[in-house]
């Protein structure tokens, strides 16, 4: 049984304060994953650290930089994250170990991800939680664009035949116009008077974009908050489901 869990940028970091991680809820989220589901690679947003960054240097997962400063800068603020996630990981008794996609994966001219997962399997196999996270990204034609971590969990997801997909975030679920959780999705067209339509343009991120490539997978996939990040790890239907 393979999972992949996003901790979202806005669960393991104050996202108004630069470069501060979330203390109680990173140790939270540590406790729940020292009792998870066997094979489980864990991915984490940016937050107040990735995003920061990204915006001083004009980068985004369109817009590129050819400076390497700039590169850098956002990569540098993502292994700080990603240091602090993966020792509150192994604090807690997890077998957290870090992955930097910067150096793995790249994007073609068309803006496609190729993102190799032979070495992340090899660490699964060996017992490891490998620990990605959103970075910047080598990109064909514009120097390095943002590459986020919902991008990961998708290509991840497919590239490890993941059996859960699992996206925990700060809102409970995919909400309804009366701000309810809705329980199943299977279809975009549900939702999609909630989420702006099948139009939006939230290619960086939004709920509509999120549902729209989390349907696209074999593996069913669960939208929650940290309340509900332990029941997904146990295996119960918490949030939304998209399947
Ligand atoms: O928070 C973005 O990842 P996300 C990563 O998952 C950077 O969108 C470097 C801004």
């Amino acid at each position: 049984m393979t999972t992949v869990l996003k901790l979202g940028g806005s669960v393991v970091t104050r996202k108004d304060e630069p470069e501060t991680v979330d203390e109680t809820n990173l140790e939270r989220a540590a406790a729940a994953l020292a009792d998870g589901p066997g094979d489980l690679v864990v991915v984490h947003g940016g937050g107040s650290f990735g995003h920061h960054h990204a915006s001083e240097h004009g980068v985004s997962t369109t817009e590129g930089t050819h400076e390497a400063v700039g590169v850098t800068d956002i990569h540098g603020a993502m292994k700080r994250l990603n240091d602090a996630v993966v020792a509150a990981l192994q604090r807690a008794g997890v077998p957290a170990v870090p992955v930097h996609p910067f150096s793995l994966a790249w994007r073609d001219a068309d803006g496609t991800l190729h993102l190799p997962a032979d070495s992340v399997r090899a660490m699964l196999d060996e017992g490891f939680v490998p620990v990605l996270h959103g970075d910047v990204v080598v990109h064909a034609g514009r120097g390095a664009t943002i590459l986020s971590g919902d991008e990961l969990v998708v290509s991840l997801a497919g590239s490890l035949d993941a059996d859960r997909v699992g996206l925990c975030s700060d809102v409970p679920g995919v909400l309804d116009d009366e701000g309810t959780v809705v329980p199943r999705i299977e279809r975009f067209e549900d939702v999609a008077d909630y989420l702006g339509g099948s139009e939006a343009t939230d290619v960086t991120g939004g709920m509509a974009a999120k549902v729209r490539e989390l349907l696209a997978l074999d593996a069913p996939a669960q939208v929650f908050d940290l309340d509900g990040l332990a029941g997904f790890l146990d295996g119960a239907d918490t949030g939304t489901v998209i399947d």
